[in-house]
């Protein structure tokens, strides 16, 4: 008996070693900058159990619930950053987590809500997009792509965009 729960114990270990190797796989940080050029935050890209990790920090925001999206060309043209183009789609879906025909590779679940402090954060597993630079949803692919922000919430059903309005900072997202 005592010498399974010793086996038992080794294997644990093991497992877990095995789990924080995985974590330490690839990390792409960007940063985010408004359309006024100040500090934005940054967004930060790594693989998860079966999808990508998307953190977002945003600063210098506006207070408010804020629609994200990666949009498919990795272009920051300040102020309006309209080169950023449209939704990351290489899918050919529609706009938006609550419609019929969604959504976009580049949507996220849900807005990002930015407090008073002008600071927000938001984490999401989207199996959506890729970091394989061969995938077809690789956001690398086609010389990569941007993170926008948009002035308003995303009612993640409107399309092209949910409704979020104006573009207000961006990241360009290459590899
Ligand atoms: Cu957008
Ligand atoms: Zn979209």
């Amino acid at each position: 008996m005592r010498f399974g729960l010793v086996a038992v114990c080794g294997l644990s270990v093991g497992l877990m070693v095995a789990g924080t190797a995985m974590a330490a796989g690839p990390k792409y940080t960007y940063p985010i900058k408004t359309s006024s050029g100040a500090d934005g935050g940054k967004v930060t890209f790594t693989n998860a159990k079966g999808g990508v990790k998307v953190k977002i920090e945003l600063k210098n925001i506006p207070f408010g619930d804020h629609g994200v999206h990666i949009h498919q060309n990795a272009v920051c043209d300040a102020p309006d950053f309209k080169g950023a183009g449209g939704h990351f789609n290489p899918d050919g879906k529609k706009h938006g987590y609550m419609s019929d025909m969604g959504h976009h590779n580049g949507d996220l679940p849900k807005s990002v809500s930015v407090g008073e402090d002008h600071n927000g954060e938001a984490t999401f597993v989207i199996t959506s997009i890729s970091l394989d630079p061969a995938a077809p949803n690789s956001i690398f692919a086609n010389g990569g792509t941007s993170l926008v922000v948009h002035e308003k919430a995303d009612d993640e059903k409107t399309d092209p965009s949910g409704n979020s309005g104006n573009r207000i900072a961006c990241a360009v997202i290459t590899k």
